[in-house]
């Protein structure tokens, strides 16, 4: 079990299905272009996080050694279950079990991951799939899939300039990935592809498909501008009332609170340190998201005892009030303390 209380708590949140909040308007707006363009996609919204093994990576053709399906990037709750760390793990079931040949998925995904602005432990996804005739061309399909999701981008954003990028995924061949340039930068909000014969056929059928996977918060960032990525978690009436069902409206920064500087140094210890277990060891220690981010900013390595030093950053902020000095000695402290104690390194 890899599943800590702090993640366990996001579970049956669905912020994707609260009326005004700005994850469920996105959501919304996506699901009514689809309509618009073809009445017969099926709309799913409730299917449980908590999934099997087999369908989140077996029945999407990943490898048992595939890094993502490692304990230090999945969240496990027995060897065969775990959190699904992206809408696809309902694809091979569905295309089995419901006979459904259009569908969009949309749910919570979980990833034990690094701390910043744009990443956090769990965030939504929307999954799309669409089959075709038997014997219609790779061609057909990969134009239809790229025109599609410009139709649903141009719907987002307006006339945004836009760039395909090959990519890879186990499960779909050719496989893409389609960036926005927005405020200066080009950001991915989406993978997908013509899906492998391999997995239709496991499934019983014989026509091919498409599939993709947006992500709900990188679009709503943009969209919204919200800066920061915990705001979607926030219980503040200041962030909550800013939004209404269905509506476009930019985000009101509301006073930021000052941060504060703490640093972090050890000898890794041993070949099986993971950043990603330290980052589950600091989210482990808060009872609120009072860290807004974890930097590793030094790295070295002894050159005589060949030992590794880490040095991590740790901004302490919260979103909603002034932090005490006191209370983030404490959570350092502790955080100090269960990483020699769960991982066995040796502080500097
Ligand atoms: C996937 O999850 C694939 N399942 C997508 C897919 C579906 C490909 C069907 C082909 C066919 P990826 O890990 O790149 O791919 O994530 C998809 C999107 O989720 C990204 O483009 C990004 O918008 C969003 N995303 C990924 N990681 C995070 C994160 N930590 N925080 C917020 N958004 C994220
Ligand atoms: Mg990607």
């Amino acid at each position: 079990m890899t599943i800590t209380p702090n993640i366990a708590e996001r579970v049956g949140v669905n912020l994707h299905l609260r009326p005004s909040h700005p994850l469920n308007t996105i959501k919304t707006l996506i699901e009514n272009h689809f309509l618009k363009t073809d009445p017969t996609f099926e709309l799913y919204s409730t299917l449980p996080p908590l999934v099997s093994t087999q369908s989140c990576f077996d029945d999407l053709l990943i490898p048992p050694t595939h890094s993502s399906r490692s304990k230090s990037d999945t969240y496990y709750y027995d060897n065969t279950t775990c959190l699904r760390t992206h809408t696809s793990a309902h694809q091979s079931t569905l295309l089995k079990e419901s006979g459904s040949k259009r569908f969009l998925v949309t749910g919570d995904v979980y990833r034990r991951d690094e701390i910043d602005r744009c990443h956090y432990p769990v965030f939504h996804q929307m999954e799309g799939v669409k089959m075709f005739e038997a014997g219609t061309g790779g061609d057909v399909i990969e134009e239809d899939l790229k025109r599609t999701l410009e139709g649903v981008t141009k719907e987002i954003f307006g006339e945004v300039e836009m760039r395909w990028n090959d990519d890879y995924f186990p499960f779909t061949s050719p496989s893409f990935e389609l960036e926005i340039f927005f405020n200066g930068e080009w950001l991915e909000v989406l993978g997908c592809g013509v899906i492998q014969t391999k997995i239709i056929e496991n499934a019983g059928l014989k026509q091919p498909g498409w599939a993709f996977g947006l992500g709900l918060e990188r679009l709503a960032m943009v969209l919204f501008e919200i800066p920061d990525i915990r705001l979607f978690w926030s219980k503040d009436p200041r962030f909550i009332d800013q939004f209404k069902s269905g509506e476009i409206i930019k985000f009101k920064p509301f006073s930021k609170y000052p941060s504060s500087i703490r640093d972090i140094s050890f000898w890794t210890g041993s070949q099986n340190f993971h950043a990603n277990d330290f980052s589950e060891i600091v989210r482990n220690c808060i009872s609120e998201d009072i860290i807004e981010s974890v930097e590793l900013i030094d790295e070295f390595v002894h050159p005589k005892t060949k030992e590794v030093s880490n040095c991590f950053r740790f901004t302490y902020r919260s979103m909603e009030r002034s932090l005490t000095n006191e209370e983030i000695d404490k959570v350092h402290f502790k955080v100090r303390e269960r990483a020699v104690d769960e991982l066995g390194v040796v502080l500097r």
